[in-house]
């Protein structure tokens, strides 16, 4: 049996000014071109799991309209889902159900709109793939399979997590790969659609199971630029440590996404700071403290942060780790005057890189339940605008009109070709200035 396991690749993004500006701009192309050129770890990782008599193959679709009919010729497909993507894939799905190939969809969006996913395949999956796919693989076997596989009732514990099938990919197209190293996360984001919609507890994989991940990256690819796949890797300092230590011994460069709080950890900086870390994507989402109440459900944690954050970012990038600080744009009580807070606060930090992106109601969210009962979700089911990107919910203190001109005014200003010179100079700057004082106040220095 032969199953291809069928990733819809590649950015999206609807609005046509922001990308005729994006051309335009060094550092945004620069940084698209980085981002756009990832596997998807959910499919690989259902293929590590799928018995080695079925033969797997690995096929992205960055456009299905250069796709003549199929990629490919199987007896199943999977195909996995965000929402940006998921009319091309519900497209793609239909033209291989035309042609008698089974089809399973599953992931992040078919979680969120299981009835609709429905509609365009044999079965699908919701929440996590891994308690499902051994009962999808017998079904489809059996010529039995069909409707939902439902994988909310069980919670696979990452011990047991299986190797992805890196071996698949052609691996010369990839600038990185990515290793998972934990699902959900501790907080309560409104907005937040990341692994928490699918594993709502918060869980971590063993770090010899990461290091053995990274080792079998590193047989199809000697020095590789590995990216975790998590939504806060060190929201637990104890993992994170062990993790540091682990990956230092490894020597790879690596990048993840985490939260402020890691700056207040000295040991865990030094670890980063030695462990080949170069990059921590980190969601300050406001300078505004009046926008950051209540985006953290739980404990309004987010609000209580403001008040570190440039401390934060430069005790950070002290330790020779460029932040990349991730604002978001139209939160609720943002008005006009929010792009030139946003902008006034990048210079101010030294943040080595930025990311700017718009409030997104993703389905599946609290976010978005609380946008449709405010009647505020711009247009029904227009998953397509789910880019982060596109405006998909109405902003209460500006037009829709207001948050898409604030999108692409602050868009020129940060990613001009000498903005993103003057921080990354700052940034080196910064370092050599710290390893002089070091240097300085060293004892060896002291009495030479
Ligand atoms: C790496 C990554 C990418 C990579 C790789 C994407 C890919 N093909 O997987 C790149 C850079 C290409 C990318 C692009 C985009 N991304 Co992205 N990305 C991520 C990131 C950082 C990690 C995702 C990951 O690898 N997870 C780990 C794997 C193991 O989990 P998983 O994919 O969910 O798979 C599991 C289950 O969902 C399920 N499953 C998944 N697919 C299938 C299929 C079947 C058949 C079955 C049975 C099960 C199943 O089984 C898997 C194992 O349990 C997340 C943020 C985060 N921290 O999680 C954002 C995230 C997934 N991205 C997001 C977005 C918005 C995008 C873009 C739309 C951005 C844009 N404007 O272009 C594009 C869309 C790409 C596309 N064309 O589809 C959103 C998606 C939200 C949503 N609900 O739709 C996220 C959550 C970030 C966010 N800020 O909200 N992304």
């Amino acid at each position: 049996m032969k199953i291809g396991f069928i990733a819809m690749s590649g950015v999206r993004v609807q609005n046509k000014a922001l990308l005729e500006l994006g051309l335009t701009l060094p550092g945004f192309v620069e940084r698209s071109k980085v981002i756009a050129s990832l596997p998807s770890l959910g499919l690989l990782t259902l293929a590590g799991m799928t018995p080695p008599d079925i033969d797997a193959s690995y096929v992205e679709v960055p456009d299905i309209d250069a796709v003549d009919g199929v990629p490919g010729d199987f007896d199943a497909v999977a195909i996995s889902s965000f929402s940006a993507q998921i009319k091309d894939a519900y497209a793609l799905a239909d033209r291989y159900r035309e042609r008698g190939t089974r089809v399973v969809l599953g992931g992040l969006h078919v979680t969120a709109r299981p009835q609709e996913a429905l509609r365009h395949a044999d079965a699908i999956v919701i929440g996590e793939g891994e308690p499902s796919w051994p009962a999808v693989v017998a079904d489809l076997r059996r010529g039995t399979l069909g409707g939902i596989y439902d994988s909310r009732g069980t919670s696979f514990p990452l011990e047991y997590a299986p190797m992805p099938r890196f071996e698949l990919l052609d691996v010369e197209r990839y600038n990185r790969l990515t290793v998972q190293t934990q699902r959900g996360c501790p907080f309560r984001c409104e907005f937040c659609a990341s692994s928490i919609r699918i594993s709502p507890t918060y869980k971590l994989k063993p770090v010899a199971k990461v290091v053995s991940e990274i080792r079998r990256i590193k047989e199809i690819w000697r020095r590789p630029f590995i990216e975790l796949a998590d939504d806060n890797t060190f929201a637990n300092k104890r993992h994170g440590k062990e993790l540091a230590r682990a990956i230092a011994g490894e020597q790879v460069r690596w990048f993840t996404e985490t939260d402020i709080s890691v700056a207040e950890d000295e040991e865990l900086l030094r670890l980063l700071g030695d462990s080949g870390c170069a990059q921590l994507l980190i969601g300050l989402e406001s300078p505004s403290p009046a926008e950051l109440q209540g985006i953290e459900q739980r404990a309004n944690w987010k609000a209580k942060q403001r008040a570190k954050y440039l401390r934060a970012i430069d005790c950070i990038q002290g330790h020779g780790i460029t932040v990349n600080g991730c604002f978001i744009l139209g939160l609720d009580g943002a008005g006009p005057e929010s792009f030139e807070e946003i902008a006034a606060f990048v210079r101010e930090s030294g943040l080595y890189e930025v990311q700017i992106t718009v409030q997104t109601a993703f389905p599946g969210t609290p976010l978005y339940e609380r946008a449709r009962r405010e009647g505020r979700v711009l247009r029904e089911e227009a998953w397509e605008l789910c880019t982060l990107f596109d405006v998909n919910l109405k902003p209460t203190r500006m037009s829709v009109a207001a948050l898409e001109a604030g999108l692409l005014m602050l868009a020129g200003q940060l990613y001009t070709a000498d903005a993103v010179r003057m921080r990354r100079e700052k940034f080196f700057e910064r370092r050599r200035a710290r390893a002089r004082q070091a240097a300085g106040a060293s004892p060896n220095r002291r009495f030479t």
